[in-house]
């Protein structure tokens, strides 16, 4: 499995994804939301099926403040 960030737009009404290889700018003392519907980790390639209720562990890597964990929940799709 490996991961992208990606954000969603709609392009002349139909709802596209734009993978953003050189990640993401975050505004000094700003928050930046990953939510469905807009920028996202998307899950590339999985081996295994998530289950709704477990967690997994995802790394993000920030150029300033280097890696930090989280834990990731898996919900129902909606
Ligand atoms: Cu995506």
């Amino acid at each position: 499995m490996f991961t992208e960030l990606h954000e969603t737009y709609s392009e002349n009404g139909v709802m596209r994804m734009r993978h953003h290889a050189d990640g993401v700018p975050v505004p000094a003392l700003a928050s930046l939301a990953f939510a469905p519907g807009g920028n996202h980790v998307m899950l590339m390639k999985l081996r295994q099926e998530l289950t709704p209720g477990q967690t997994f562990t995802l790394t993000l890597t920030f150029s300033d403040a280097g890696e930090i964990e989280v834990t990731v929940p898996v919900r129902d799709q909606q």
